[in-house]
């Protein structure tokens, strides 16, 4: 399986590293074959080499589109030789054996990031040279592929190594890599030319090792860009799981920018803490207050900056991360005080608006869910009507019930969560989470209204808010037995309004 290359195909766009392999490739008496600019490269270096023009019989042609886009190429990179009939082809049709690929693709990326224009960005979409990699790559059984200029240190490396001598191994590594080349090449000019709103590039984004992933166990990595969107002001690094949290915890906060001070504390990507109050302090500490139990060790989120006061009391809750527009300087320094905890400054609330998870081994990618349910939004169903401080209390409720996992049941009043029932397989036993939730932590639930990701099915949710003193209901409607759950408010004195939109999230 080791191979010795005693002839090579070199075609570059950058002429610069290539000297020191080119001068190699001459000690080990290999036959240098090349195009037009390369050729002159190797000449001027007084190295021999064969123009590639001598081997097609014909003329780099349409201002060098075509100029090794030719069968006496590509039979010379592709044929097996193992295979008796491509062996004898190679006689019949005098084609001369390729055993290297050097080639560096015209810069399609950098003229594009250069602000070309169309029509020079498409000149420099390469097809010989993309072609070249990949025929070689493909037989690399034969032949090997030096596909970017990155190569070239340590193919001089193997060069040098063995004398021209390639094992296998070696050949099949760098043939990987021209595939790597090949496809980011086309990548590249996908996202070019496509006109729909893509915010997701994977090309675009980069790779970071995370510790571990949602458990030690996991490998872990992330691809994006952290820096452009948070300033991190101290702490340890963020864990899979915190990088969940933080996203849960910015998208749910968009929904409330340039509101009056509010804070969310987040735990398993849920809100276990939400409240708006005149201070940033006290929707702090009213946050805290919905499920003090579940907050230790949660993100922390607020839409204002965090003062000393504020700090002061976040300071004694153990938490992983906090997140706000800024912070006071007395207020930094007063929750650096815990080493591990991070800090970041929101600098950009701009999120993508389509969300992409693997299903299947594939991708599943969906618009996100940008529809906020506003007052003018709401029909009123029942024959009581909620009061003006129960409507704002029904929108508060159906924002945080959005940003949490189906089935969900959400419960507030005065601008604050009392509780609610996340991720749970029947809406009944959300309501129930819910109830049990907000009575260990001692709500009274009395006038709370109550907010429900997707309708009911059943009167049942209606039934058993409405023995715990829930006296107003929003929930998308939409189930045949609506009139049910809207019977029983009538009768029971209950307030309900339908948004006519559903909010799973799972
Ligand atoms: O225009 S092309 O797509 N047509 C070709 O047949 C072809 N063959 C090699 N571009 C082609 N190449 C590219 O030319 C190589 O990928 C390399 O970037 C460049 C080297 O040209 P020169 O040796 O003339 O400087």
């Amino acid at each position: 399986t080791s191979k010795t290359i005693k002839s090579a195909l070199i075609s570059v766009f950058h002429k610069d590293g290539l000297a020191p392999i080119v001068k190699k490739l001459d000690e080990l008496n290999v036959t240098i074959y090349s195009t037009g600019g390369t050729e002159k490269f190797i000449k001027e270096l007084g190295i021999n080499v064969v123009p590639v023009e001598d081997v097609t019989s014909y003329p780099s042609i349409l201002g060098g589109r075509v100029k090794t886009l030719h069968p006496k190429v590509f039979g010379g990179i592709l044929n097996r030789q193992d295979h008796k009939g491509d062996v004898a082809e190679m006689l019949e049709y005098e084609i001369p054996q390729i055993d290297l690929v050097i080639v560096d693709l015209y810069p399609f990326e950098k003229t594009v990031a250069s602000g070309a224009s169309e029509q020079d960005i498409v000149e420099k979409i390469d097809i010989g040279g993309i072609s070249l990699i990949r025929a070689s790559a493909k037989n690399f059984k034969d032949t090997f592929t030096v596909s970017s200029m990155e190569q070239y240190d340590a193919f001089l490396e193997i060069l040098s190594e063995n004398n021209g001598e390639t094992s296998l191994e070696q050949r099949k590594k760098f043939a990987a890599k021209s595939f790597n080349v090949s496809s980011h090449y086309d990548t590249a000019i996908f996202n070019y030319f496509n006109e729909e709103e893509v915010v997701f590039k994977a090309s675009e984004q980069t790779s970071k090792v995370l510790r571990y992933g949602e458990n030690p166990h996991q490998k872990g990595y992330f691809f994006g860009n952290l820096e452009a969107m948070f300033d991190k002001l101290h702490g340890k690094e963020l864990s899979y799981n915190n990088l969940l949290d933080v996203d849960a915890a910015v998208n749910l906060m968009n929904e409330f920018i340039g509101e009056d001070p509010t804070f969310a504390v987040l735990k398993h990507n849920n809100a276990c803490g939400f409240a708006q109050r005149a201070t940033i302090k006290q929707a702090y500490i009213d946050a805290l207050a919905g499920d003090p139990v579940s907050a230790f060790g949660g993100v922390l989120i607020a839409n204002t900056a965090i003062d000393t006061e504020t700090a002061t009391e976040i300071h004694k809750l153990f938490c992983e991360v906090v997140i706000a527009p800024s912070y006071t300087e007395e207020a930094l320094s007063i929750l650096k005080g815990k080493k591990n905890r991070v800090l970041l400054i929101q600098k950009i609330t701009e999120l993508p608006n389509q969300n992409v998870r693997t299903a299947l081994n594939g991708l599943l990618v969906q618009d996100k869910d940008a529809k906020t349910d506003t007052i003018d939004d709401l029909k009123y169903v029942t024959d009581t009507k909620p009061s003006e401080s129960e409507i704002s209390d029904l929108l508060f409720a159906s924002k945080i019930c959005k940003h949490t996992k189906s089935n969900t049941i959400v419960f507030t009043k005065n601008n604050q969560l009392l509780a609610s029932g996340t991720g749970q397989t029947s809406r009944v036993d959300a309501l129930r989470q819910a109830i049990e939730k907000a009575t260990s932590f001692g709500f009274d639930l009395n006038g709370a209204v109550m907010a429900s990701d997707a309708f009911f099915p059943f009167p049942d949710c209606v039934e058993i808010a409405d023995k715990v003193g829930i006296k107003s209901v929003i929930q998308p409607g939409g189930s045949i037995k609506d009139h049910l759950s809207i019977d029983y408010c009538n009768a029971n004195n209950l307030s309900m309004v339908m948004t006519g939109t559903r909010h799973f999230k799972h």
